[in-house]
């Protein structure tokens, strides 16, 4: 039996190369060694605020997005999370079982709240039992996750344990898979803050669908450090997040990225790195066009992808539900 992976992108704006090189690339490399499971998870999107038109089109894009990157329906289920009700169901019974304390010390909760202070909704602090539900729901092995994320899926460890401590062995302990490179792209902007889509700062993130002269521009503008040397050094923050983009992008290694630009100057590091983002992610803007020029295709694999998790996500919630004493 090959081990499962579960991971979803909040439809929460547009997809920036950090979600890319992060998460779904990532995912794309690993589909035919595991079971595949990837969701749109747009109930996780309305922890903030969102305009419903631009969500509804924002959930198509993004599994069309998923598909273009090369995720293969035949090979992994793909589809919207609140297609799936038992989603809500498990998120509901599990904050029955997760102290608020665990939750209010959530690394992105506290940088997310921060940011919209008069507006933060029960949604904003309980989005990890939702995510947490996501992922017990499918016994799920192994999360492929940005860096941001492990934090969550610890807690969803947490409570699968405290539950199984307290009902019997129900769900399994998932761990999160994180790549040792691209697992924290940073702002293109201030590359001292991870790349985020609810950042909006003009030049802060490249996105998937952003035209190569869009990309040429963003990458002449991003924030390097003094000095002139080009190497994979942590000190220069800057630097380093653009060697790390184009070696993610061309598949070359440190050391021959180190000689290739010995004795170059940041003008010319920044060119390379911006054709390399822009020949990466040729293929995928084509295949996204195509596909989103057939809508009622795109709906189709989302109907059947719900269709085919759907059973495995009623089974666990069942079981819960008959040993918490429900129904
Ligand atoms: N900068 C990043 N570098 C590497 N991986 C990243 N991820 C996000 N940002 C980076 C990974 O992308 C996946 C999907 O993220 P998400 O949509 O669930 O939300 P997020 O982690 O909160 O990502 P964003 O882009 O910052 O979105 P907003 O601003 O909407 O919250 C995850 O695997 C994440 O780790």
């Amino acid at each position: 039996m090959k081990k499962r992976v579960f991971s979803g992108v909040q439809p929460s704006g547009d997809l920036h190369i950090g979600n890319y090189l992060g998460a779904i690339k990532r995912w794309v490399a690993l589909q035919e060694e595991y079971d595949n499971i990837f969701c749109v998870v747009d109930l996780h999107a309305i922890t903030t605020p969102q305009d419903p038109k631009i969500l509804k089109q924002k959930i198509r894009e993004v599994a069309a997005l998923y598909l273009a990157s090369g995720i293969d329906p035949q090979k992994s289920k793909v589809f919207v999370q609140s297609h799936v009700l038992a989603h809500t169901e498990l998120a509901w019974i599990l904050n029955c079982f997760l102290p608020v304390g665990w939750m209010m010390r959530m690394t992105q909760f506290k940088e997310k709240s921060a940011k919209q202070r008069q507006q933060v909704s029960t949604g904003l602090l309980d989005y990890p039992a939702l995510m947490a539900a996501d992922i017990l729901l499918y016994q799920t092995d192994l999360v492929p996750v940005g860096e941001d994320q492990k934090q969550h899926v610890e807690l969803t460890r947490d409570v699968a344990q405290r539950f199984n401590s307290l009902y019997g062995e129900t769900f399994k302990l998932p761990a999160a898979l994180i790549a040792k490179e691209g697992a924290r792209i940073m702002g293109l902007d201030d590359p001292t803050k991870k790349m985020s889509k609810s950042e909006t700062a003009t030049g802060h993130a490249i996105y998937l669908l952003d035209s190569p002269d869009e990309i040429k521009t963003k990458i002449a503008h991003a924030t390097t450090d003094s000095g002139q040397e080009i190497k994979f050094d942590l000190q220069k923050p800057g630097i380093y997040n653009l060697l790390e983009i184009y070696q993610l992008f061309t598949g070359v290694d440190r050391h021959e990225i180190e000689s290739a630009f010995a004795g170059k100057g940041y003008g010319e590091l920044k060119s390379a790195v911006a054709e390399a983002i822009i020949e990466g992610l040729r293929p995928l803007q084509q295949k996204y066009t195509e596909l989103m020029a057939d809508p009622a295709y795109l709906e189709s694999l989302l109907a059947q992808g719900a269709d085919q998790v759907r059973p495995l996500a009623e089974k666990t919630v069942q079981e819960v539900k008959n040993k918490i004493g429900l129904g």
